[in-house]
């Protein structure tokens, strides 16, 4: 078990590797989440430590945390609202490039960094690839307000596929819900299978109390996948 983690991390790290080099001075960067993107993080902040002047948006609390220790120069999309270039981890990415985000909870900081980016890298290991979406419950982001209402309709969605959406609880912490950057709650929706993604999205778009939804369409140019056949590239 602890091979299979420590290979799985290793494949994180060879990801992250080629996604450096797309990384040019004076550029203005996203940072993503998770622990693929957190590698990424680190290579940034050597990068900076060896003299390299970017400035960066975070799309979490947590990265933002991981780039201020690095000493990594920070903005926000207000300060910096066109960024070069976002690369960010993924928990599903079919051959079309269409995503699944948000298993780390950061979705909407991070659709809204990817989408003022010119491009999105999407750094992840070869687990993450997926012939249909689906397979990674698809965390959609709420409001508070009218919860029950509102994960009613969000289940009627999922009802279709034959399951359920829950709203996300706090790992080792009881019922207590997991609260986003942005102060929402999560439902995760376990569709198993998604064979239309745009359809999906556009009928989550029209239930008011969703704020956002993981399901990133058209967003990534390019994605780096590292397992054991080595590191491909795919746009
Ligand atoms: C973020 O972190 C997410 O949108 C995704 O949920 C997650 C992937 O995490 P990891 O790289 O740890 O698998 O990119």
């Amino acid at each position: 078990m602890a091979d299979a983690a420590t290979k799985a991390d290793d494949y994180k790290v060879q990801a992250a590797r080629p996604a450096i080099d797309l990384v040019k001075p004076g550029m203005k960067l996203g940072l993503g989440t998770g622990s693929t993107a957190y590698h990424f993080v680190e290579a940034v902040g050597e990068l900076v430590r060896n003299g390299l002047e970017v400035l960066c948006v975070p799309t979490s609390e947590a990265t933002r945390s991981h780039a201020e220790k690095l000493r990594i120069p920070l903005s926000s999309l207000d300060e910096t609202p066109q960024l070069d270039l976002t690369v960010d981890g993924a928990d599903e990415i079919d051959d079309q490039l269409r995503l699944i985000k948000g298993g780390g909870g950061a979705l909407l900081r991070e659709k809204i960094v990817a989408t003022a980016s010119d491009r999105m890298v999407v750094i992840a290991d070869e687990s993450k690839m997926s012939e249909t979406l689906g397979s990674h419950p698809l965390p959609v982001e709420v409001v508070r307000f009218g919860l029950r209402a509102t994960t009613r309709l969000i289940q009627a969605l999922a009802a279709e596929a034959g399951c359920e959406g829950e709203v996300r609880l706090r790992p080792g912490q009881g019922d207590l819900p997991f609260i986003t950057d942005q102060g929402n709650l999560i439902v995760d929706c376990a569709f198993h299978t998604i064979p239309e993604p745009e359809v999906l999205a556009f009928a989550l778009k029209r239930v008011p109390g969703v704020v956002e939804h993981g399901l990133f369409l058209g967003l990534a140019d390019v994605a780096i996948v590292a397992g054991s056949g080595g590191v491909q590239v795919i746009r």
